[in-house]
């Protein structure tokens, strides 16, 4: 308490009221006074500030009686760690959670303004790249939905994931600015600074008596200054915090240099710490393995633990309950250095002995687990490690020399085995495994999917599975049905309030009394005049941004996520062509009317990713210009997907493709999205997409492909992709157009490198799976020219993806694992 006279009686500020004549002279107030613009003038940037401002107002109040209430319960904190949250945009998030959307459109309307023209306008906040992202933010929203005191924590990227333009349809990478505008919804807390430190020595102190003290020394150091955001939960009930941190240097500007005429030397350090934060690294599953990214990695980790202790500290005397009163939620190894950072903070800085501080580590951590590819799991060569975590580096040996011991003491392990748990990969050049590390150092380790968790144990982490045999757990992913469903398809969320109430506004498993209507002619209808608005708005858009015309009543048949071989975009791509050669020779066949939307971004050195891209766009080209196939068929590749373009695709979807090659999707969350709006699903035996073919039930998706196992078969006694082809001749025909240039006539061998990935090891099983999948979309052809029965599965999905919540992800997170 740092006020002069404490005994003063600070009153509470008055309620806001949330009357629409109110909140628009607010408006008009925080236009006037805090942006210093006369209404008369006011852009429509301007607008959204203050409306915005007036908004958070409302937060505040809920915001701040969140965090009393915790400190008065004594309850446990959550803190996710993680180096993407993925949030999009805020405003109508927060002002339907807080329950205000009339109202504010009220306000301004009143004003002469309209609130879906300046909600346009706000930056869709993109520090993230893909899935692992989102479900960070999906997670937040739902932590203060079900009333649980979390934390995320996590980097201000002052550039957030690329701008993806096309040129020529080729992929181009812009910067994306989303703070130019300044940010309302952040608060700067310059009071919350930590330093950080890299390099340097380690000293021993208390020399033979006391060799277990230990003192790092950095050599460099920067400051981590906190930004805090507010997250409002559905019906304002709790509102937590968004905690992401920012580099500064230390000293902003070295004034003898400056004075001596160094005036770029000067700014040196400073440059330096900045470009600490800068930028988010835009690789999808795939490590960076750059020195600036585990100086990342270290830098919001130091940050939030030193955080998190300091305000533990504030309510309790030590940290011997620090178990009891935190969990600490990893979201996959990037954050896992905060294991090393947790025991050098308890043991050299608060004096704790290694055994006590090794227990209360591992009960206060947990992590999860999101891919298995192995080529995508995190290791750092040890060489730059110790150079810059030195006191790290000599804590994970002392941890790894303990688990080593365990193994081969308790466990008898053999030579293999321990190699295979070792916290150091010695295969080859030495390398720290961040797996390996977060996994000793929690006591619960998820996947996030039936499938995928099971995997972990056969695969990637048997060895350490066998070792501690309790710690893998499952917690199949889920999406906030607020933006998924009820922001993003108001048409929909009425239609569904009008037959069965609004009791699944709060527990969409309410969401299953729609089934009695999903045979309902007159239900069917309006589901189906619904998708078509959709449909329509989704057509607009292509029409105005890419010159396209679609026609809303053809199937819309999208594949929207991170551009990955894996994913299979290629396979679609493929089929496609097959397709379009199909139509030309039997323009005589009843032809279902088709659009094939794809959007997504790849990383900028995925060199076949770019390719598949430029191969979307070039297929495109040469089908939407062929009159042979008379608007049966159109290829659109939407450019820069991001969250706000999702929000417009996945409520016009009547296809939804999620057809990675099976065991490689670790769970998906885009294939929640779509079901719940009303998709058929056309898939593997992938991710979550098996758990959803329970839900939803075998007759309402359309399963094709080699299941995960006879994936591994086929790749173990040698897969002959040559053969298949040649007993293929729609495959053989669609992949020599391709390879023979016939959609890239001015460079005929542009494709090769994918074509020849088909012929010569087909890894992701594309030459495999043609035919089945082909079969499987004439099967959707078929379900399609029967409306009756599309709608009747398509209604059964709404019904039953209610499951899917990521509040009931959340729930299980919190008794399963946090205990909160
Ligand atoms: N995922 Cl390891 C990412 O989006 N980025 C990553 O770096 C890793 C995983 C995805 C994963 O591919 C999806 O299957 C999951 O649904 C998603 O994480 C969330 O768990």
């Amino acid at each position: 308490m740092n006020r002069t006279s404490p005994t003063v009686e600070i009153p509470q500020p008055a309620p806001r009221s949330s009357r629409p004549e109110i909140m628009a002279e607010e408006i008009i107030e925080r236009l006037t006074y805090r942006i210093g613009k006369d209404a008369k003038v006011a852009k429509p940037h301007d607008w959204l500030t203050a409306t915005i401002l007036v908004v958070r107002d409302r937060i505040i109040d809920k915001w701040m009686e969140s965090t009393r209430k915790v400190y008065r319960t004594g309850d446990k904190r959550v803190y996710y760690l993680s180096l993407e949250f993925l949030i999009g945009r805020l405003m109508r998030d927060a002002v339907t959670n807080m329950g205000l959307m009339t109202e504010i459109r009220d306000a301004l309307t009143s004003l002469g303004v309209d609130i879906d023209v300046i909600a346009g306008l706000e930056p869709d906040a993109a520090l993230g790249n893909g899935g692992l992202g989102r479900l960070a933010a999906c997670f937040m929203e739902s932590m203060a939905t079900v009333d649980i005191p979390a934390y995320g924590y996590g980097i201000r990227y002052v550039h957030g994931l690329f701008r993806q333009q096309m040129a020529d349809g080729w992929q181009v990478e812009l910067p994306e600015t989303w703070l130019a505008h300044g940010n309302p919804w952040e608060f700067e807390r310059r009071e919350s600074s930590y330093e950080i430190g890299y390099g340097g020595t380690v000293e021993t102190v208390g020399g033979y008596d006391d060799p277990s003290r230990y003192v790092w020394k950095p050599a460099e150091r920067v400051i981590a200054t906190a930004y805090d955001t507010p997250i409002v939960g559905w019906r304002g009930k709790r509102v937590n915090t968004l905690r992401l941190w920012s580099a500064q240097p230390i000293d902003p500007i070295l004034l003898d240099a400056f004075n001596a005429g160094d005036h770029i030397g000067a700014l040196r350090e400073s440059n330096k710490a900045e470009s600490l934060t800068r930028v988010l690294y835009p690789a999808d599953a795939n490590p960076a393995g750059q020195e600036l990214r585990l100086r990342q990695e270290f830098f919001f980790s130091s940050a939030s633990l030193q955080d998190i202790l300091r305000r533990h500290l504030q309510q309790y005397p030590d940290f011997t309950n620090l178990h009891e009163k935190v969990a600490i939620q990893l979201n996959d190894t990037h954050p896992a250095v905060s294991i090393t950072e947790m025991m050098r903070l308890l043991t050299d800085i608060h004096g704790m002995d290694f055994e006590q501080a090794w227990e209360i580590t591992r009960q206060t951590f947990s992590y999860t687990n999101h891919t298995l590819l192995p080529e995508a799991l995190e290791s750092w060569p040890v060489p730059l490690f110790e150079r810059l975590l030195p006191r790290h580096m000599q804590i994970i040996y002392a941890i790894n020399a303990q688990i080593l011991l365990e193994a081969r003491k308790q466990k008898s392990f053999s030579e293999t085995q321990i190699r295979s748990i070792s916290l150091i990969d010695e295969n080859a050049e030495r390398r720290v495994r961040m797996g390996n590390l977060a996994f000793v150092g929690s006591h619960s380790v998820n996947g996030v999917s039936a499938l995928h968790t099971d995997l972990m144990k056969e695969t990637v982490f048997a060895d350490l599975h066998t070792l501690y045999p309790a710690r893998i757990n499952n917690k199949t992913n889920g999406i906030t049905p607020r933006r998924w469903l009820m922001q993003c398809n108001s048409g929909l969320t009425s239609l569904i309030e009008e037959a069965i109430g609004d009791k699944f506004l709060d527990d969409t498993e309410a969401l299953k009394a729609l089934d009695a209507h999903a045979d309902d002619p007159a239900f069917q209808e309006k589901f189906a005049a619904v998708k078509r608005a959709n449909k329509v708005q989704l057509a607009n858009l292509v029409g105005s941004r890419m010159g396209i015309r679609l026609d809303p009543s053809a199937m819309f048949d999208i594949q929207i996520k991170r551009i990955h071989e894996y994913k299979r975009q290629l396979l679609n791509i493929v089929e496609a062509v097959a397709l379009y050669d199909q139509i030309r020779s039997h323009p005589e066949l009843d032809w279902v009317p088709r659009v094939k939307l794809f959007a997504g971004k790849a990383a900028p050195s995925y060199h076949n990713a770019k390719l598949i891209i430029k191969l979307a766009n070039d297929v495109a080209r040469t089908i939407n210009n062929d009159p042979a196939v008379r608007g049966l068929l159109k290829v659109v590749f939407v450019p820069n997907y991001n969250v706000s373009l999702a929000e417009i695709m996945v409520p016009a979807a009547d296809l939804s493709e999620q057809i990675s090659t099976a065991g490689m999707e670790a769970s998906g969350t885009g294939n929640m999205k779509f079901a719940l709006n009303g998709a058929l699903t056309i898939g593997t035996l992938d991710g979550a997409n098996v758990e959803m073919r329970d839900y939803v039930g075998e007759d309402n998706i359309v399963i094709f492909g080699l299941k995960a196992d006879e994936v591994a078969k086929v790749r173990a006694d040698g897969h002959n992709p040559r053969a298949i082809i040649d007993r293929s001749p729609e495959l053989a025909q669609a992949l020599n157009a391709i390879a023979s240039g016939v959609f890239s006539p001015d460079d005929r061998s542009r494709f090769s490198d994918l074509i020849d990935g088909i012929y010569n090891h087909d890894w992701f099983m594309v030459a495999a799976d043609f035919d089945a999948y082909a079969a499987a979309q004439r099967s959707v052809d078929q379900l399609w020219l029967d409306p009756k029965s599309w709608y009747s599965k398509t209604i059964r999905n709404t019904a039953r993806m209610g499951w899917f919540s990521s509040d009931r992800t959340i729930r299980q997170y919190a008794s399963e694992i946090w205990r909160a």
